[in-house]
C-alpha cells in the first residue's frame, strides 16, 4: 500500500512549547530541538523516536541483489525506482534530517489457540487488529509534522509503510533498534512487535546515537521458527514463501506445495516474532474475537459484509476473494470433517474462481466420501477450467 505525503508549511494549534526556528547547528540549540521534537512524539503516544540525516542508505547493492534474485515474488512495485528507495532526498529534495518513529502494537495481539482445529477459527497477525495501522499513524505523524513546523520546518513529509523508503534500515540509522534474524527492526526495550513511520524535514537536526549493536548472538528461533522456511541466515528473507505475503500480498494462488504449512494464519503471520526473546513477554497479549476470525463466516462472506465489517481495516488488503481463499486453506488444515460442508458449498457456490479451485484442494485434504462427491461434481460441471483441474487433482489424492 502507497501512503505518503507532503506538506508545506502548516500549524497545528494545539502545539506545546517548543523551540522556534530550528537550530541549523549542532549545538545545544539543535538538542534542544531534537529534545522537544522526540518529547512531543512521545506525547503523541509513539514508543520511540530516532533522528537521522537525510544521506542515502548504503544498503542499495543488498536491496538490488533480493529483487535480481526475485525474492520479491509479484510485488512488483519492489522493482521500480529502486534507487529512490534507498534516497530520503529524492522524494524530498530539501530534506536535511529524517526522524523515525516506532509505535508498539503488541497487546492487542493474539495467543495462537490450540483448539483452532475444533472451534474452526483463523487468525489474524497483531499489526493488523483493529483500524488500519496506515491511516492511525499517518494521522499521528501529521500531527509530529505540524510540530515540527511549528518549530520551523518549511516542509515535511510523512511516509508510513508503503512509501518506497526502506524503512528498517532507516530506523537503524536512527538508533531506534538492531536488523534479527527475522528481518525484523528489533528495539532493545520491546523487541519488534512496532511499526515504523518516517518524517522528511528540512530542518537539520543533529543524529541521535550510534546503531544499536546486534543482540541476536547465537539465537536463531525465528529462524527455526518459521513454517515455509522462508528466513535465511543472510540475515534475508524470500518473500514469495513468506505467509505473510502469500495472505496478504499474493493475489492469485497460493503454490499449492506451501498450503499445508500456513496453518490457520488467514492474514498475516507472527511465528517468527512469538518465538523472540527480545518481544514482550511481562504483557500477555489479549485476544479480542477480531483475532480469530469463523472461517467459515470469512468463507462464504458477502461483498456487503465484507466491507461492513473490514473496510478501513488492514484486513481489506487482499479484499473479499483473498480472505476467502484464505480461509479455505486453513480449513483444509484443519482435519476436522467438520470443515467438509462449508467447502462443498464454496467449491458449489463461490462466485470467485480462485476460492473454488482452494476449496477444491482443501476437500482434497480433508478427504472422505463426501468430498470426493463433490468434488467429481466439480471436475465435471465447473464452468472454469482452473477449478475443474484443481477438483481432478485434489479427488486423485482423496482416493
Ligand atoms: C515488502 C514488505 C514486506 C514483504 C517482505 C518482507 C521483508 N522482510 O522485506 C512481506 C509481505 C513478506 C512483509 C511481511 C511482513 N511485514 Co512488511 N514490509 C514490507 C515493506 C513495504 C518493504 C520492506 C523491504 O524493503 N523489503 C525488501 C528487503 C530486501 O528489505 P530488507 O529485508 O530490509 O533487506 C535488507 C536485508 O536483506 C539487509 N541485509 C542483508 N544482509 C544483511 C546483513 C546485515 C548484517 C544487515 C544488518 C542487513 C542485511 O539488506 C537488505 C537491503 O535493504 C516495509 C515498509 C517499508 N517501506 O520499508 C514493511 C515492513 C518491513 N513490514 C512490517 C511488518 C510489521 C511486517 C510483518 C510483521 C506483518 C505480519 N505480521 O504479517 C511481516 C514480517 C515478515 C518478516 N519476517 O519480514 C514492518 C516492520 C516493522 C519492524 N519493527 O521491523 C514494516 C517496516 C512496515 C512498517 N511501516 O512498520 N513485509
Ligand atoms: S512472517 Fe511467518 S512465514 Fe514470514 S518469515 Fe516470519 S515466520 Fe516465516
Ligand atoms: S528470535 Fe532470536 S535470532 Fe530471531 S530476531 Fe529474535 S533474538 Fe534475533
Amino acid at each position: 500500500m502507497k501512503l505518503f505525503v507532503g506538506i508545506i508549511v502548516g500549524v497545528d494549534s494545539s502545539t506545546p512549547e517548543a523551540p522556534r526556528n530550528g537550530s541549523r547547528e549542532a549545538g545545544s540549540e539543535g538538542v534542544r530541538l531534537r529534545d522537544a521534537i522526540r518529547a512531543r512524539a512521545l506525547e503523541l503516544g509513539f514508543s520511540a523516536c530516532g533522528f537521522t540525516g537525510a544521506e542515502d542508505l548504503d544498503c542499495g547493492p543488498l536491496l538490488g541483489k533480493w529483487i535480481a534474485e526475485n525474492r520479491h515474488g509479484l510485488m512488483d512495485y519492489m522493482e521500480r525506482d529502486i534507487e529512490r528507495r534507498t534516497s530520503p532526498r529524492r522524494f524530498m529534495a530539501a530534506a536535511a534530517s529524517v526522524i523515525v518513529v516506532a509505535w508498539k502494537y503488541r497487546g492487542i495481539g493474539a495467543a495462537p489457540d490450540p483448539d483452532w482445529r475444533e472451534r474452526l477459527t483463523g487468525r489474524v497477525a497483531a499489526y493488523a487488529l483493529g483500524e488500519d495501522y496506515h491511516l492511525h499513524l499517518a494521522e499521528k505523524l501529521e500531527r509530529l509534522a505540524a510540530f515540527v513546523r511549528y518549530c520551523g520546518s518549511r516542509a515535511t513529509q510523512v511516509h508510513v509503510d508503503g512509501g518506497p523508503l526502506v524503512e528498517r534500515h532507516l530506523a537503524r540509522r536512527a538508533g531506534l533498534g538492531w536488523y534479527g534474524y527475522n528481518t525484523m527492526l528489533l528495539h532493545p526495550d520491546f523487541g519488534s512487535t512496532s511499526l515504523l513511520g518516517c518524517l522528511l524535514t528540512d530542518l537539520p537536526i543533529p543524529a541521535d546515537t550510534e546503531p544499536v549493536a546486534d543482540r541476536c548472538g547465537t539465537c536463531r528461533s525465528c529462524v527455526s521458527a518459521c513454517p515455509t522456511g522462508a528466513l535465511d541466515r543472510g540475515p534475508t528473507i524470500d518473500a514469495r514463501s513468506c505467509v505473510s505475503y502469500l495472505t496478504i500480498e499474493l493475489r492469485g494462488p497460493i503454490p499449492s506445495e506451501l498450503r499445508s504449512r500456513i496453518g490457520n494464519w488467514v492474514f498475516g503471520c507472527d511465528d517468527c516474532q512469538d518465538v523472540c526473546p527480545w518481544n514482550d513477554v511481562e504483557s500477555p497479549p489479549v485476544t479480542p474475537a477480531a483475532a480469530r476470525p469463523s472461517l467459515v463466516g470469512l468463507l462464504s462472506m458477502g461483498e456487503d459484509e465484507f466491507h461492513a465489517t473490514y473496510s478501513g481495516t488492514a484486513l481489506a488488503r487482499p479484499k473479499r476473494r483473498g480472505l476467502a481463499r484464505n480461509a479455505a486453506v486453513a480449513l483444509g488444515n484443519s482435519a476436522n470433517q467438520a470443515a467438509v460442508a462449508p467447502l462443498e458449498r464454496a467449491l458449489a457456490e463461490h462466485d470467485e474462481p480462485l476460492v473454488r479451485t482452494h476449496a477444491a484442494w482443501a476437500l482434497g485434504e480433508l478427504g472422505g466420501e463426501q468430498a470426493a462427491r463433490s468434488l467429481l461434481r466439480a471436475e465435471t460441471h465447473d464452468p472454469t477450467p482452473p477449478v475443474r483441474r484443481a477438483a481432478g487433482a485434489a479427488l486423485a489424492r482423496t482416493r
